[in-house]
């Protein structure tokens, strides 16, 4: 059923703690934790805790979750304070513009020159 937790994937199971992560945030709806392998000084996940394979499908199945990552990714960005000099949240969706784990996921980018376009 949509939204259920996948048993192979990654990211559902570091909702379950069954994979450990350094998490930063958490709500009732979404977990943020710091990617193992940061592109820049702030590299920051927000994930749902439900399982969507991408945020398009999250956007139109729950869109208030979709909404709860967004203002997550907005709250790391304070705290982190990457506000004054500016940051990325990027959806990489399907593999052919970089997505790995099939688990909707926000990258949380800041901390350094981030250049447009993107590679
Ligand atoms: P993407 O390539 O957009 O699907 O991003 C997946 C990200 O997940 C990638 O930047 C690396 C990160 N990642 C992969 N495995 C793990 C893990 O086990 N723990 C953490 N914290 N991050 C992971």
């Amino acid at each position: 059923m949509a939204g259920e937790p996948q048993t192979d994937c990654l990211f559902c199971k570091i909702v379950t703690g069954d994979v450990p992560a350094t998490v930063v945030r958490e709500s009732d709806t979404t977990v943020a934790f710091r990617d193992i392998n940061p592109q820049a000084p702030t590299h920051v996940l927000v994930i749902p805790k439900a399982h969507y394979p991408d945020a398009a499908s999250l956007a139109a199945a729950e869109p208030l979750v979709a909404a709860d990552v967004l203002r997550e990714a907005g709250q790391i960005a304070v705290e982190e304070k990457l506000t004054e000099t500016g940051y990325r949240i990027v959806f990489n969706t399907g593999a052919g513009a970089g997505q790995t784990v099939f688990h909707a996921h926000a990258h949380v980018l800041g901390g350094r020159g981030l250049q447009w376009p993107p590679g």
